[in-house]
C-alpha cells in the first residue's frame, strides 16, 4: 500500500497507512492534531477513532489511525491492523506505573500475525514533565532488545510543543519504505 505516484508537480510521492496505538491517555490525540494543525487541541479520551492525513515530511502522505486507548476498547485495536505499514506506539514517559501495562501491550500486538514484521517507532512523549524517562531508559522498561522481526525505533518527543515528532517520522518513513518493499517484491 505504499503506493508510490507522480502528482501533477511531477514530485515523487510516498503513502502509507500508520496505526497510532498506545495506553490511554499517552498524547495520541494530541500528536495527531500538532501534526496536522500544528497546535495543541484540547483533547477528550478518544471513543472509537480519528484518522487525518497528514504530511509531516515532504512527499510523503501519511493515513495516521488513532485508535482508543481505555482498557475496555483495547480488544477492538486488533480490527484496525490490516494493512498497516507502520505503527507509532506512544508512552507517556511521566507515568512509570504504568510502564509494564504499556510492555504488555506492545508485545501482545506485535505478536499478532497481521502485524508482522511491520516496523514501529516508540513515540516517548512528555519528555516537558519532571521525571519523565528518557528514550534510553525506556528501551529496557520496553523490553525492545527482545523483539524479533520487527525494525524500530525509540524517539523523546513532547507532543504540545511538537519536538521530536518529525524526528520520529523521519526514521519511521524510511522503515516503512523498506517494509513495502520487501512485501511487494
Ligand atoms: N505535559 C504534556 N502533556 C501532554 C503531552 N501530550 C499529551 N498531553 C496531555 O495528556 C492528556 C491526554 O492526551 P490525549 O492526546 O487525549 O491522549 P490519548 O492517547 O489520545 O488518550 P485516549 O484517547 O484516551 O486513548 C491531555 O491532557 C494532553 O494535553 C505532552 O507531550 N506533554
Ligand atoms: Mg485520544
Amino acid at each position: 500500500m505504499l503506493a508510490s505516484a507522480r502528482g501533477h508537480s511531477g514530485a515523487h510521492r510516498d503513502k502509507a497507512r500508520i496505526l497510532m496505538l498506545g495506553l490511554d491517555s499517552a498524547g495520541k490525540t494530541t500528536i495527531l492534531y500538532r501534526l496536522k494543525l500544528n497546535e495543541t487541541v484540547c483533547t477528550i479520551p478518544t471513543i472509537g477513532f480519528h484518522v487525518e492525513t497528514v504530511e509531516p515530511i515532504p512527499n510523503v502522505t501519511f493515513t495516521v489511525w488513532d485508535v482508543a486507548g481505555q482498557e475496555r476498547i483495547r480488544p477492538l485495536w486488533r480490527h484496525y491492523f490490516v494493512n498497516t505499514d507502520g505503527l507509532v506506539f506512544v508512552l507517556d514517559s511521566a507515568d512509570p506505573e504504568r510502564f509494564l501495562e504499556a510492555r504488555t501491550e506492545l508485545n501482545a500486538m506485535l505478536n499478532d500475525e497481521e502485524l508482522r514484521d511491520v516496523p514501529f517507532l516508540v513515540m516517548a512523549n512528555k519528555q516537558d514533565l519532571p521525571g519523565a524517562r528518557k528514550p534510553m531508559e525506556l528501551v529496557d522498561e520496553l523490553g525492545l532488545m527482545k523483539i524479533e522481526g520487527h525494525r524500530w525505533h525509540i524517539q523523546g518527543c513532547c507532543a504540545v510543543n511538537g519536538e521530536g515528532l518529525v524526528e520520529g517520522l523521519e526514521v519511521l518513513t524510511n522503515f516503512v519504505k523498506q517494509f513495502q518493499n520487501t512485501r511487494t517484491s
